[in-house]
C-alpha cells in the first residue's frame, strides 16, 4: 500500500502523484502508463493543461490491461478561470470528464480563486497583460462545486493557490454544504510554506505541494533564478542517505503529511520520483532543509496581479 492522506471526507489521497503541467500530449500517455506500473496511483491534472486527454488514454491502457482498477486510482483536476461563473462550473467538469473518459475523479479543485472572462481564451488579458476578471465570487463558484459533488461526477472538492484569508471565507460561508478537502499550493525548501500548511491542517485541509523540484521547465525561468537540484545542502543530504537531490525534495513533504507530485515524462525519473519510502530524513536533514526558505515563489501570478481575488498579497 502506498502512503495516504485521509481527506476531510474520509477518502485517502495518495501522498504521491504525478504532474502533468507541460507535459506533452505525445509524451503524457506513455508516462501515466509508466507511473502506474512503477506503482503510483494518484495523477494531477487540469483542464488549462491541454492534454487530458491523452493522461485519459493512458489511464484507460492500464484499467484495460488489468494492472489497476479504477477505484485504486486517485484522479485529480482543476476547473479553470474562465469557468468560474456558476452556469458554467458543470459543463466545464463534463468535459473533463470525457476527455479523461471517467465517470468521476476523486478530486476538483478551483484552480485559483480568481475567475476570468469566459470564452476561448485560456488566459482573456487587457492591454497591460492583466487578466480580464469575469466579475464572479468565488463562493458562488464553490456552491456550484458543491452541486458537483451532489451529483456524483466529483468525488471531493477543493481549491488551489488559495490563501488564509480566502479559505476562511469558504469556511465561513453561510449555508456551506462541504469544506475544501485540499488546498494545492507551491512548495519547496525555497518556499517552505509553514504557516498556510500549519493553518489548513488545523482545519483538516489536506495540502499538496505543486513544483516541488522548483519547476525548473518553467517558461519564465531567468538563469538568475535559484536552483533546487543543484542546492549543495540538499546534494549534501541526498549523498548522505545515497539517494537523489529530487528524492531528498519529495521526501521533505512526506515527512510534514503534505501530498507531493512531481512532473516528469522521462521513464526513468518518473520511477525515481517514487522511491521515496526506503529511507528518512533525520529531524537535523528537516530543520536544515526548512532553513533553506527565503519566501521564493517560481509562480508570482504576475498576470493576476491587480485582480481582486489575486492571492499573494497577504503574508500567507
Ligand atoms: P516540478 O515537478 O517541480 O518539475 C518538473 C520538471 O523537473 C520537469 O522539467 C522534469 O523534466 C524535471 N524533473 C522531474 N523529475 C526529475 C528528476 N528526478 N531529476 C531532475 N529533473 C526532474 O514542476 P511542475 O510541473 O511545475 O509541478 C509539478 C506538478 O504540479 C505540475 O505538473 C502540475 O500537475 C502541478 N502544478 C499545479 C499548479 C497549480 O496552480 N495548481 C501550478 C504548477 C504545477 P522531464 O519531464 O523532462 O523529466
Ligand atoms: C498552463 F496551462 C499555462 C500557464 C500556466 O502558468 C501558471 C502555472 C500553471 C497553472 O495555472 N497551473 C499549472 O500547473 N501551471 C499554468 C498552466
Amino acid at each position: 500500500m502506498i502512503p495516504a492522506v485521509t481527506l476531510n471526507t474520509g477518502a485517502k489521497m495518495p501522498i504521491v502523484g504525478l504532474g502533468t503541467w507541460r507535459s506533452e500530449p505525445g509524451k503524457v500517455t506513455e508516462a501515466v502508463k509508466v507511473a502506474i506500473s512503477a506503482g503510483y496511483r494518484h495523477i494531477d491534472g487540469a483542464y488549462v493543461y491541454e492534454n487530458e486527454e491523452e493522461v485519459g488514454a493512458g489511464i484507460a491502457a492500464m484499467i484495460d490491461q488489468g494492472v489497476v482498477k479504477r477505484d485504486e486510482l486517485f484522479i485529480v483536476s482543476k476547473l479553470w478561470c474562465t469557468f468560474h461563473i456558476p452556469s458554467l462550473v458543470r459543463e466545464a467538469c463534463e468535459k473533463t470528464l470525457r476527455d479523461l473518459k471517467l465517470d468521476y475523479v476523486d478530486l476538483y479543485l478551483m484552480h485559483f480563486p480568481y475567475g476570468a472572462q469566459p470564452g476561448d481564451k485560456l488566459f482573456p488579458s487587457d492591454e497591460q497583460g492583466q487578466l480580464i476578471s469575469d466579475g464572479s465570487n468565488f463562493l458562488d463558484t464553490w456552491k456550484a462545486m458543491e452541486e458537483l459533488v451532489d451529483a456524483g461526477l466529483v468525488k471531493a472538492i477543493g481549491v488551489s493557490n488559495f490563501n488564509k484569508d480566502q479559505i476562511e471565507a469558504i469556511l465561513n460561508k453561510s449555508g456551506l454544504k462541504y469544506k475544501p478537502a485540499n488546498n494545492q499550493i507551491e512548495c519547496h525548501p525555497f518556499l517552505t510554506q509553514e504557516k498556510l500548511i500549519n493553518y489548513c491542517h488545523s482545519k483538516g485541509i489536506s495540502v499538496t505541494a505543486y513544483s516541488p523540484l522548483g519547476s525548473p521547465d518553467r517558461p519564465w525561468a531567468s538563469s538568475k533564478d535559484p536552483s533546487l537540484l543543484e542546492e549543495p545542502k540538499i546534494k549534501a543530504i541526498a549523498d548522505k542517505h545515497k539517494k537523489s537531490p529530487a528524492q531528498v525534495l519529495m521526501r521533505f513533504h512526506i515527512q510534514r503529511n503534505v501530498v507531493v507530485i512531481p512532473k516528469s515524462v522521462t521513464p526513468h525519473r518518473i520511477e525515481e520520483n517514487f522511491q521515496l519510502f526506503d529511507f528518512e530524513l533525520s529531524e537535523d536533514d528537516m530543520k536544515t532543509i526548512l532553513s533553506l526558505n527565503k519566501n521564493w515563489r517560481g509562480f508570482p501570478l504576475l498576470w493576476a496581479s491587480k485582480h481582486k481575488d489575486f492571492p499573494l498579497n497577504t503574508e500567507y
